[in-house]
């Protein structure tokens, strides 16, 4: 199965240390990769396989005797003999021996050790394993039971791998957010020409939606039609993103005010399927007025997006479809690590995809630390990526990113090394049915 990962935890000792000041060679961090993907070859294959090619190789710290490492190897593509997987070692404890000054004298043991707060990752990898067909176990299964990390607890321990990732990938830019301020982040667009500037930067990028929340002129967001019209003609007159409205608004908005946009008849709007916790505030979406929105957003001709932060959302937009008042083909967006609402992490994505229906298409959007690693999972399973200011205000650590635009290249730059290829908004249309319904 497509996404699934083994793990192994190593601690490196003096007979690992190759260099000056017991520093590990980065072939035994490749040995431990070896490990890993021998792991992945037995469970799908029975056999041992071969390594053929890494198309990848980043050292990015250097590992001591003395570190723990953790390392990762995920199941990116299966073709007929042919095996593609990530791979990933992190270090989690380090000896501190980094902490002797000049004359060699801090007062520590030279045994002293520490956990790190942070996980550094030390190295990833992309490479390409073979198993001769001869030698697959057939009929091809999955074994997993016992395994660390990988499906999710109630999925079945035996399961057949799907058919390889299909390449294209929709990027979302979530660009304005209802809640998001200048003081935040100056990198924040408010007036319509920043906005449709920011969009025209994104579609640049490689975005092929746009998630569109508007400000009035006072900074303050708006469900007002009239503003979404002036924002929506701004962008228009500079790119040809598909634009999405929202139609939660901000929270504590009237159902009244929220539909405000649909006025535009736009081609997509977000359909909220659920109440939650949102930080300490409340997200209202009651079943009826989830239903009244959905039949509006039908009404208008638009796509829905269903924006679910918690499993019973999916489950709601399943009945939704039951009853006829959303059409397929379905499109999920899961949005995950909203604080109060479900947890941002790989076990968590693998049990919602599972629940997505075939036919039906499936995104992620992860709230600020989470954004990056959990987009880039979902790209690694198939899914859509979503990324922007709304979500995330920063590129890394500490550094506020300048706009949306530098978060969608870099979702792109990373798409394209798992063999996923951002989609420009026509294909974009023709994947999720736009105008076609
Ligand atoms: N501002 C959040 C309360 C949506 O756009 O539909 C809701 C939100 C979802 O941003
Ligand atoms: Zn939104």
């Amino acid at each position: 199965m497509i996404g699934t990962s083994v793990a192994l935890r190593v601690r490196m000792s003096a007979h690992d240390a190759h260099y000056a000041d017991e520093l590990v060679d980065g072939a035994r961090i490749l040995a431990i990769f070896g490990d890993l993907a021998t792991e992945l070859l037995i469970r799908l294959d029975g056999d041992e396989g071969l390594f053929r090619a890494y198309e990848s190789v980043e050292f990015l710290a250097p590992v001591f005797a003395g570190d723990y490492i953790e390392a990762r190897a995920e199941l990116l593509a299966i073709g007929a003999s042919s095996r593609k997987m990530r791979f990933e070692a992190r270090k989690t404890i380090t000896n501190v021996r980094g902490g002797f000054g000049a004359d060699g004298e801090t007062g520590l043991a030279r045994s002293a050790a520490e956990v790190l707060r942070e996980p550094v990752v030390v190295a990833r990898a992309v490479g390409t394993c073979v198993v001769p067909e001869a030698l697959q176990r057939k009929p091809r299964e999955l074994y997993l039971p016992g395994l660390p990390a990988g499906p999710a607890p109630s999925a079945p321990a035996i399961v057949t791998p799907p058919a390889d990732l299909a390449p294209d990938l929709i990027l979302t830019a979530a660009i304005v957010g209802a809640e998001l301020t200048r003081e935040q982040t100056p990198h924040l667009p408010l007036t319509p020409g920043e906005v449709a500037d920011e969009a025209a930067r994104c579609r640049e990028a490689g975005a092929a939606i746009i998630h569109l929340h508007v400000r009035g002129d006072d900074g303050q967001n708006t469900q007002s039609a009239d503003r979404y019209a002036e924002v929506i003609a701004a962008i228009r007159r500079k790119c040809d993103c598909i634009i999405a409205p929202s139609t939660g608004g901000a929270v504590g908005m009237s159902l009244g005010e929220r539909v405000g946009p649909l006025a535009c008849r736009p081609e997509m709007a977000t359909l909220n399927c659920g109440t939650l916790n949102f930080g300490d505030q409340v997200f209202v979406n009651s079943r009826p007025e989830i239903r009244k929105i959905a039949a509006k957003i039908r009404a208008c001709g638009a796509v829905p997006e269903l924006e679910c932060y918690e499993v019973g959302h999916v489950e709601e937009a399943l009945s939704l479809a039951a009853e006829g008042v959303i059409a397929p083909p379905l499109h999920f967006q899961f949005v995950l690590g909203v604080k109060g609402a479900i947890p941002a992490r790989d076990d968590v994505l693998h049990y919602l995809r599972s629940l997505v229906p075939s036919g039906a298409t499936w995104g992620v959007a992860a709230v600020g630390r989470f954004q990056q690693p959990m987009t880039e999972l979902a790209m690694r399973l198939g899914g859509h990526a979503r990324v922007g200011l709304e979500d995330n205000i920063f590129i890394r650590k500490g550094a506020l990113a300048e706009g949306s635009a530098p978060l969608v290249a870099r979702a792109a730059a990373y798409a394209r090394t798992v063999g996923r290829e951002p989609v420009d908004p026509p294909r974009a249309r023709k994947l999720l049915q736009i105008g076609a319904r």
